[in-house]
Formats: structure tokens, C-alpha cells, sequence
């Protein structure tokens, strides 16, 4: 415990002389060493955090996780309720759930995995109201749902902010970064760096343990980026906005605040009312729609596809690796598959298990035989 202690004060002084520190460029190398020890105590200070065992570790199940995430009382456990018949305690009063409470989804064939998540707050990124842990769960979801009060609509942007400051980014595509670890000859560049700020990119490296490394980046990517890529503090996740309690208020009310919230954020908002049930079944559409999942359809060698169960897989996903969500020891033996539909120019045409699937494309798949 009093190692722990020891940790978070340090986080807390560093935090301190950061937001202490003018941003400009004479501080700036300065500003990118304290984020990358920063993230590397917190990463630290976590990782003892889940042995001591805090009710907030949460196993992944199903085709995807969404994360409700919102301001205390906004509706989250009512929603949960709602969209996986998992009773998670609702009240009249804010901090109602204390710990992480799951529930599937059943959709088009797939299981949502929903979690319905203790209200986050304001500088929940310092730790304040189990913020850090509540990150840490954030960050395994597919999608993240932010769930306001439609009268309290601006808690979309703070939380946004909350979230941001914790690292998770939104609607916003993952830099492309390579990097690959050698015995020797120092830290190499490949691509474009915005901003020449190489030497204090070697730097945080060698603040995070590596010293000799060819790093390739695919986009451009800035010192920051980069740095917070090196230290694993960030994630790149699809969201959304979810308004609850529009029983609240009038129609016209509703698409105004829909479609500010749009402009200003750029992402999709799904106007529902959980205690009233409005719009519940749009939401579950829109949630699978927003994890770009697919289906298609097996196929026996000598027999008709199977319309009931698809196999419900990532968007991108390859036949491999719809062989493996059928059984992983049998992929092994894959031969090759016929597949019918969008993804191929005509009708059982063979492809490798490097073939990307379409939605709703027919598969049959070849193995060899186990002799
Ligand atoms: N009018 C109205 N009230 C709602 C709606 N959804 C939830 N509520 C009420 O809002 C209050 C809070 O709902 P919860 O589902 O407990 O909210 P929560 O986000 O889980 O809250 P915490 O667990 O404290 O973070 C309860 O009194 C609900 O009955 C809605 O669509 N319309
Ligand atoms: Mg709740």
C-alpha cells in the first residue's frame, strides 16, 4: 500500500509541475519527458491497482463491448436494463453504480457485449471518483456510448474532454506506427515527423526503456502523437451520443439539440428515452450498425447456407479468420473456401484465407484431411 501511495504522489507532483508549465516551444521537450514518465507510473500505479482486485476487471464476451459512459444519473443502468434485460440498480440520485455491471445484446445475430459503467466526473483523469479505473475499462470497448440528459446536453462535450484527457480519442483514426526493436545502432526514423522534434522523441524512448528501435511511421504523426503511442496511453475509439430522457422534452427540442451536438462533434446522436422505452430497438440498430460488424453465412460442402445463425465478424475480417471464430484447433487445417457474394466476381469462387470477407457473403470452407 505505501508503494502505492509513493507512486500516485509522484503522478500527482508531475501532474502538478505539467499543468504547472507554459506550453511553448522552449518547453515543450520538457512537457513530452513528464508524459511519458507520467504514463509510465500510472501504467504502474494500474497494473498493482487489478491485484488488489477492484470489482472493476472486466472479461470481454461476445462479437464486440460498447461502454455506456456518462455523468452520474444520466440513464446508463436504465439503458442497460433496456437493452440487455440485465438489472443494474437504477435510483433518483447520482453515483448509483459502483461497480461494472455487464450485459449482452442480442442483435441481427450478434451478442453486444454493453457495460454499464459508475458515473464518471469532472478530472476523473486524475483519479478522482475511481476515474483511472474507469478508464482502464473504457478502454477495452469497441465503441463508446455517451450517454446524456438531454437536459443537461452540454455534459456530451466535458465528457469528451474527461475522456481526452484520459488518453482515449474519438472518431479519430489510430497513427500508423511501426516499431521495431534492435540490439543495437540507435533510434532510427522512417516517414514524417511534424513539428523535427526527434530529440525529444528519442527521449521518451529512452524514458520508456528503448534505446535502439527502427520506427516507421505510415502518416504523419507529431511528437505527441508519437509519444503517447509509446507509452500505450492511448486508445482510438468509434463513439457516439446517446440523448437520453427526450421524454423530457419537445420534438423540436430534440432534433435542434441532435443536431448541435452533431456539428460540434462530429458524431452520430441517437435521441432515445429508456424509462419510456422510445426508440430502444433504433439504438440497438444504430449500436451494431456503429461497431462495423458483418455476417455471413456458412455453407456446407453439399448443402444450403445457413441463414439462421450467421457468423458474426469484424468488418475486414478474412476467411482465416472466420475459420478461427469457428474453431480455432481446425483453422489450422484450412485448405481454402469457396465464398459467394459481394467479395468475389462470381459465384463459389476460391480464395485463401487471406480473402476479405463482405456482409453477407456465402462461405464454405476446405480443410485438409487429418490423416
Ligand atoms: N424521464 C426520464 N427519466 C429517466 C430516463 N432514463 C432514466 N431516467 C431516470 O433517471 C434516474 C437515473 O437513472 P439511472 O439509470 O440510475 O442513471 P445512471 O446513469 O445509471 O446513474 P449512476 O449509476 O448514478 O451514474 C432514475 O431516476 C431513472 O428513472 C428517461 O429516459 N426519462
Ligand atoms: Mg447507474
Amino acid at each position: 500500500m505505501g508503494n502505492e501511495n509513493a507512486v500516485s504522489g509522484k503522478i500527482e507532483e508531475l501532474e502538478e509541475e505539467y499543468s504547472k508549465t507554459k506550453h511553448n516551444k522552449a518547453t515543450n521537450k520538457h512537457l513530452g519527458i513528464l508524459r511519458a514518465k507520467i504514463a509510465r507510473l500510472k501504467k504502474e500505479a494500474a497494473h498493482k491497482k487489478t491485484h488488489h482486485g477492484t470489482g472493476f476487471s472486466v472479461k470481454k464476451s461476445g462479437n464486440a463491448t460498447v461502454a455506456l459512459v456518462g455523468f452520474p444519473n444520466a440513464g446508463k443502468s436504465s439503458l442497460l436494463k433496456h437493452l440487455t434485460n440485465v438489472e443494474s440498480k437504477v435510483a433518483d440520485y447520482a453515483f448509483t453504480t459502483i461497480a461494472v455491471i455487464p450485459g449482452i445484446m442480442e442483435i441481427n445475430g450478434a451478442r453486444i457485449q454493453v457495460l454499464d459503467l459508475p458515473g464518471i466526473i469532472e478530472d476523473a483523469y486524475k483519479g478522482r471518483g475511481g476515474g483511472t479505473m474507469i478508464g482502464s475499462v473504457i478502454r477495452i470497448a469497441d465503441l463508446i456510448a455517451i450517454v446524456v440528459d438531454a437536459n443537461a446536453y452540454k455534459d456530451a462535450y466535458r465528457i469528451i474532454d474527461e475522456l481526452h484527457k484520459l488518453n482515449i480519442f474519438l472518431n479519430e483514426p489510430a497513427p500508423d506506427i511501426r516499431v521495431e526493436k534492435k540490439t543495437s545502432g540507435g533510434i532510427r526514423f522512417f516517414g514524417k515527423i511534424v513539428g523535427h522534434e526527434e530529440r525529444y522523441m528519442i527521449e521518451a524512448l529512452n524514458e520508456t526503456g528503448i534505446y535502439n528501435a527502427d520506427i516507421t511511421f505510415g502518416t504523419p504523426v507529431d511528437a505527441e502523437k508519437f509519444i503517447n503511442y509509446i507509452t500505450e496511453s492511448t486508445v482510438y475509439t468509434r463513439s457516439i451520443i446517446i440523448l437520453n430522457k427526450v421524454d423530457l422534452i419537445s420534438q423540436a427540442e430534440v432534433d435542434t439539440l441532435s443536431e448541435r451536438l452533431h456539428k460540434d462533434t462530429g458524431m452520430d446522436v441517437l435521441p432515445v428515452s429508456a424509462s419510456k422505452r422510445i426508440n430502444i430497438d433504433s439504438v440497438k440498430r444504430e449500436l451494431f450498425q456503429h461497431l462495423n460488424l458483418i455476417k455471413v453465412y456458412l455453407k456446407p460442402k453439399d448443402g444450403v447456407p445457413d441463414l439462421e445463425k450467421p457468423l458474426v465478424l469484424r468488418k475486414g475480417a478474412t476467411v482465416g479468420e472466420a475459420a478461427r471464430a469457428i474453431h480455432s484447433k481446425t483453422a489450422e487445417n484450412l485448405k481454402y473456401a469457396t465464398v459467394t457474394g459481394t467479395s468475389t466476381k462470381f459465384d463459389n469462387q476460391r480464395v485463401g484465407q487471406d480473402h476479405v470477407l463482405h456482409d453477407e457473403d456465402i462461405i464454405t470452407l476446405f480443410y485438409y484431411k487429418i490423416i
